[in-house]
């Protein structure tokens, strides 16, 4: 049986309390969606860090600290820590999880875009924390900064922690940006990309996108990467159902999108992770194990971790 990885993303920074009642937010009920998540059949989830009491994106260290060490006492799943964290935080704030936890793996976005969910506010009126409205309306006019120089200094940062880094790749030209961070000798192969589509600023979560991004990286990098797609919205089971055909792995998970299907809110990251577990066993495809994943994208293992 071919192994692929499912990575849960289980709260991200982008969608808002209001949006789903069902968003996790405190450290506990982190743990316990990782614990769901992995039990469904994931290998990895990827986590950010909320204010447990507003929801609100937080790049508070000690509040990460709690979340990585609550969810590594409940489950066995790799933690893939961000690093691109929330709208309007420094590059500092966002990198200080690897300096201070070094965990396994962690996202680096390996390029800059506009990133915005504004329109959102066209569809919601009312608001249960004010800080909503504001955050979603100031993405407006946010540039997501991931500069030549911070791709320097995040990638310093990973390798001193032997950090694996999962390159965040919304556009062609950062697969770009990918090579010249290994001829410059900042990353080395094998490299993981997570390509991420149908954020509005990014590239449009279709097929036709998907082939082109895996045929760029093909030319740019040959054959030593491994990856997976994370489409963000709708299009997130279609693009997931795409990947498993071209060899590729799945990222799911409420931090992308909040429905398990048309109309239907999703009660749990686990629930996408069987769905998709599901479409999988269709085309006779096994979700790898957290250890198999590791040894897929050579992790230094949970007891290498500062957490
Ligand atoms: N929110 C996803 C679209 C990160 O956390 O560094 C991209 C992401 C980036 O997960
Ligand atoms: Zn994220």
């Amino acid at each position: 049986m071919d192994k692929f990885i499912v990575t849960a993303a289980l709260t991200g920074a982008i969608h808002t309390p209001t949006m789903s009642p069902y968003l996790p937010i405190t450290p506990d009920q982190l743990a316990e969606e990782a614990r769901r998540a992995r039990e469904a059949g994931a290998a990895v989830v990827h986590v950010h860090a909320r204010d447990p009491k507003t929801g609100r994106p937080s790049s508070g260290s000690d509040l990460f600290g709690e979340i990585l060490s609550k969810i590594k006492n409940k489950c066995d799943a790799v933690i893939c820590a961000t690093t691109g964290g929330g709208f309007g935080m420094s590059v500092e704030e966002r990198v200080r999880v690897v300096k201070t936890y070094s965990p396994e793996m962690a996202s680096l976005n390996a390029g800059s875009l506009n990133f915005s969910l504004h329109p959102v506010l066209e569809k919601i009126q009312d608001f249960k924390y004010d800080w909503e409205p504001q955050y979603l309306s100031m993405s407006e006019d946010f540039i997501f900064p991931n500069t030549f120089k911070t791709l320097r200094e995040f990638s310093s940062h990973f390798s001193q922690e032997d950090t694996k880094p999962e390159f965040e790749v919304y556009d062609a030209g950062m697969l770009n940006n990918i090579a010249f961070l290994l001829n410059r000798g900042s990353i080395k192969k094998p490299i993981y990309i997570q390509f991420v589509l149908g954020i509005l600023g990014g590239m449009q979560a279709t097929i036709g996108n998907l082939l082109f991004l895996h045929n760029s990286a093909r030319e740019i990098l040959g054959t030593d990467f491994v990856w997976s797609v994370c489409a963000a919205g709708k299009n997130q089971f279609k693009m997931c159902n795409a990947a498993l055909l071209m060899g590729g792995f799945t990222r799911v998970g409420l931090e992308d999108n909040l429905y398990l299907g048309k109309g239907k809110l999703a009660k749990s990251s686990a629930e996408q992770v069987e769905k998709i577990i599901r479409i999988a066993r269709e085309h006779d495809l096994e979700p790898a194990t957290p250890e198999e994943a590791r040894s897929i994208l050579n992790l230094k293992g949970p007891q290498a971790v500062k957490y």
